[in-house]
């Protein structure tokens, strides 16, 4: 019987990439005047990466870039990008793709627990779920695996194992939501087999064979079948 449900956020809970966190990395770079600029094209292959400041490295690395090995300055770019990420988010620029906030507030009456499981920094959570589901909306997840708790990166299992560890449940309990290749992979690797992919325009080319359901978007969830399954 399903217990819980564990939520990606970025792509998956709303389309942060392109609109939210590619705006934030392109407007650091000019704060810090820099000429790099992420077109949507370039971002759909950089996202490949997971973790901000990893796909900045990896971005200078794969160009020669001395800037790569500027940790200190990375890691202010990375600061930045942040504020601006959630200053955006904040404004209501970011809206939850459809079915999610259905989800979440059904698998709330049917006292199925919730948690999150993202590579992204914990402020940009927190800032996603008051803005979109409102302020006592922090509440309703019990945990929240980020950045700052999972030491390796989607697609490591890291956050994944923490969150099941937290919950104290099994992989064979949970349902995790996901976008792209790297979260499907990291909730696979903790064993969690049931997976439902909901690409979006970024990363609709990837290989998703291995999701438990590819659906178009959340409102394609069946909960009922779920339902039926407890029974
Ligand atoms: C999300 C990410 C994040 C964001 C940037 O991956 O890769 O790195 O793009 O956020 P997932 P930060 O959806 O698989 O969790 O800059 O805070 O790292």
């Amino acid at each position: 019987m399903i217990k819980a449900f564990i939520f990606d956020v970025d792509g998956t809970l709303a389309e942060t990439e392109d609109l939210g966190h590619r705006r934030a990395f392109n407007e650091a770079f000019k704060q810090f005047d820099l000429d790099d600029y992420w077109s949507s094209a370039h971002y759909r292959e950089l996202l490949k990466v997971a973790g901000g400041k990893e796909r900045m490295q990896h971005y200078w690395r794969s160009n020669g870039s001395p800037l790569a090995q500027d940790q200190a300055l990375v890691d202010r770019l990375h600061r930045a990008k942040t504020q601006i990420y959630t200053e955006l988010v904040a404004k209501g620029e970011v809206q939850l793709r459809p079915g999610v906030a259905d989800i979440i507030h059904h698998a709330r009456q049917q006292a199925i627990r919730l948690a999150v499981a993202t590579t992204t920094a914990r402020v940009n959570v927190e800032s996603l779920i008051r803005s979109s589901l409102g302020s006592d909306a922090l509440s309703w997840f019990e945990f929240i695996g980020c950045a700052e708790n999972a030491a390796n990166k989607k697609p490591a299992p890291d956050v994944y194992q923490l969150v099941l560890q937290q919950l104290r449940l099994r992989a064979d309990q949970v349902i995790a939501f996901e976008d792209n290749c790297n979260g499907l992979q990291a909730a696979n690797a903790a064993g969690i087999e049931r997976v439902v992919v909901t690409p979006t325009f970024l990363n609709e080319d990837e290989d998703l064979s291995l999701a438990w359901q590819l659906l178009e978007d959340l409102t394609q969830f069946d909960c009922g079948a779920l339902q039926a399954e407890s029974i």
